[in-house]
């Protein structure tokens, strides 16, 4: 498998389980925006930024894990995990063995919810979180990850 032509000028952008049925159903929840156009807007706004976006989703976690460790040496990671963020140590230890800065999102606010999506075990190792900003978020995270990046340069 071939990588991206300039790894430290690629981010990728990560969604893991069930967010593929983005903008299909619970409207009130996650939007109408579907995961499709959210990967079109953070790669039109990453070549604003000058860097390649490239976007990945899977329902397994071990896919995502493995997707983790080939952009290790990547300018960073931008990840949604969906329900894993509560409950996934392999997730977290993957993003904890990395180099790479890693913004975790989640479309909605976590903390207004249910109790069980209060815990999350991959924010105490990541670089950056956004939660509860809807889609919008993805920018945000994408914003962020670009200056952590560029901060572990200065
Ligand atoms: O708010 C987020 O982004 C979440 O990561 C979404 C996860 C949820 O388990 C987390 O607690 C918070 C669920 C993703 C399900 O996505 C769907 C989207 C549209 C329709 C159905 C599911």
């Amino acid at each position: 498998m071939t990588g991206p032509a300039d790894p430290s000028r690629t981010v990728l952008l990560l969604n893991g389980p069930n967010l593929n049925l983005l903008g299909t159903r619970d409207p009130e929840q996650y939007g109408t925006t579907t995961l499709e156009q959210v990967e079109r807007r953070v790669g039109d706004l990453g070549g604003e930024l000058g860097v390649e976006v490239v976007c990945a989703q899977s329902n397994s976690e071990g896919a995502l894990v493995d997707r983790i460790h080939r952009a290790r040496h990547w300018a960073g990671i931008v990840i949604n995990p969906g329900a894993y963020a509560h409950y996934s140590i392999a997730l977290r230890d993957a993003i904890d063995a990395i180099e790479a800065p890693v913004v975790e999102i989640h479309i909605s606010n976590v903390y207004a919810r249910e109790e069980f999506r209060h815990t999350s075990v991959t924010s105490p190792v990541v670089a950056g979180y956004v939660a509860g900003c809807g889609v919008f978020g993805y920018e945000l995270a994408l914003r962020a990850v670009l200056q952590r990046a560029a901060e572990r340069r200065a």
